[in-house]
């Protein structure tokens, strides 16, 4: 019976086929994922305006970020994700929208677009160029951003990429990560030359720079003897991305959100690829052996991840200590979901939940094989459902986001934000995974839970 539908889900039994506890003996493995949000079920997903503008396009540093369509569309990507930039974060600190109104729905947005584009590059002359994005009212309108973008590209002198993104494309965000690697690919990469090549150039794929982890990782591969050409997209500049078919490997981080484009490199300009996950010791420690294997330079990378390792050791062997038999709940959009586990249990934690926002198979396979027999896997899960789960399995520690935050304290459970982080500070390689097990335990040992009376669901 390895499929289970939660009690609060009597009236959506379709929920079912989404909630499946690992059995190695069953042949399904895998919970169905990746389809349409059924009506009636509180999904916590978001849309493909917010994977394309917040997690691909946005972290870029130099360009003007336009939305296309109402105010009320332009909030969240205002300083929400942490994507930081070095120098400046002008791409955090400044949303521009068209605000679309009645009369542009009625008679069309193009010439307000135009007119916006005009405007904000008069505003900020030192832009590199503008990226806009469709929101569902100028899909819906059906303004063609793609020609007014290339009129604009000629009257600015510098590119304008439309990315055809309204929310309502899909089931998740996650075709918007989609339509941000195929316009990225097709619109920028390619575009400049990369003036002193070496052979160690590389990529950096699908890392968007959260609260520092790039500046986490770069260090790490410039010791080894790598160059980073382009992060995609943190920290980034449209330069960078330009030149980003120029490099000899694509080091693919995040794989849900960008494997897209260093499959389309691949195919293009035959730029192999390597994932990785960054995150845990073992993990960090075998992605740096297979990056350097690409390049020779294997004797590097063990002479790195040693004094690395050796750095660390006796924080972390605190931390183990302190977190043996805690059980961990992991609910993520994706990718982190199945980076974690592993990463978990080196610190003694048993994980015994895991869900994702919109994980696709090939990430539901990821986790099946990185958790033991009887973990349960939630696919797309609503707040009842979480509840129910933390009351059920009680754990020790639930990572999740800021929509789950106050579920877990109404419950007494202590919690991490895994999206964006605790600290000042990235959680990936080494030393960021210091930073993430003092998160944990800042969490799981807060006197304040011991003042906390816990209440039972329904
Ligand atoms: Fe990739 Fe990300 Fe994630 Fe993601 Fe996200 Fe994120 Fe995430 Mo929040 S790009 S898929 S759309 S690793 S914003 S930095 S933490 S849900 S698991």
């Amino acid at each position: 019976m390895p499929f289970i539908l939660p009690e609060c889900d009597k009236h959506v039994p379709e929920r079912k086929k989404h909630v499946y506890i690992k059995d190695d003996t069953d042949e399904c493995h895998i919970p169905a994922c990746n389809v349409a949000t059924i009506p009636g079920d509180m999904t916590e997903r978001g849309c493909t305006y917010a994977g394309c503008r917040g997690v691909v396009g946005g972290p870029v540093k130099d360009v003007i970020q336009l939305q296309h369509g109402p105010i009320g569309c332009c909030y969240y990507p205002w300083d929400v994700r942490p994507n930081l930039a070095k120098d400046t974060n002008f791409q955090l600190v400044n949303v521009f929208s068209t605000d679309l109104r009645e009369s542009n729905i009625v008679f069309g947005g193009e010439k307000k677009l135009y007119e916006s584009i005009i405007e904000a590059n008069k505003a900020f002359p030192k832009n590199q160029g503008v990226f806009v994005y469709a929101t569902c009212v100028a899909g819906l309108i059906g303004d063609d951003i793609e020609a007014v973008a290339k009129r604009a590209t000629a009257a600015i002198g510098k590119p304008v990429v439309a990315f055809n993104c309204p929310g309502f494309h899909g089931v998740s965000q996650s075709l918007g990560h989609h339509v941000g690697n195929e316009v990225l690919f097709n619109k920028v990469v390619g575009t400049e030359e990369l003036a002193d090549k070496t052979p160690y150039d590389i990529n950096l794929v699908g890392e968007y720079n959260i609260r520092g982890d790039d500046w986490l990782i770069l260090p790490l591969l410039e010791a080894i003897g790598l160059r980073v050409v382009c992060t995609f997209t943190g920290d980034s500049s449209i330069h960078d991305i330009a030149k980003m078919h120029q490099a000899k490997l694509n080091v693919v981080r995040c794989a849900r959100s960008a494997k897209y484009i260093a499959e389309m490199m691949k195919d293009k300009y035959g730029t192999p690829y390597v994932e990785v996950d960054f995150y845990g010791m073992q993990q960090t420690a075998d992605d740096l052996r297979t990056i350097a294997k690409f390049f020779g330079l294997e004797q590097k990378a063990e002479e790195v991840i040693t004094k690395e390792l050796a750095d660390i050791k006796s924080e972390m062997d605190f931390y183990r200590q302190k977190f043996q038999g805690k059980k961990v709940m992991i609910y993520e959009g994706g990718p982190r979901s199945w980076h974690w586990p592993k990463a978990m249990e080196e610190l003694g934690m048993e994980v015994n939940v895991v869900a994702t926002t919109f994980g696709h198979e090939d990430d539901y396979e990821k986790i099946v094989s990185r958790v033991k027999n009887g973990t349960l896997l939630i696919d797309n899960p609503n707040a009842p459902e979480l509840e129910e789960m933390m009351v059920k399995y009680k754990p020790d520690l639930f990572i999740s986001g800021n929509k789950e935050k106050y579920l877990a304290y109404k419950y007494g459970v202590p919690f991490l934000n895994g999206h964006t982080y605790e600290s000042k500070g990235g959680y990936m390689v080494f030393k960021g995974f210091v930073r993430f097990a003092k998160d944990m335990y800042k969490s799981i040992y807060s006197p304040a839970w011991k003042f906390i009376k816990t209440r039972e669901a329904g």
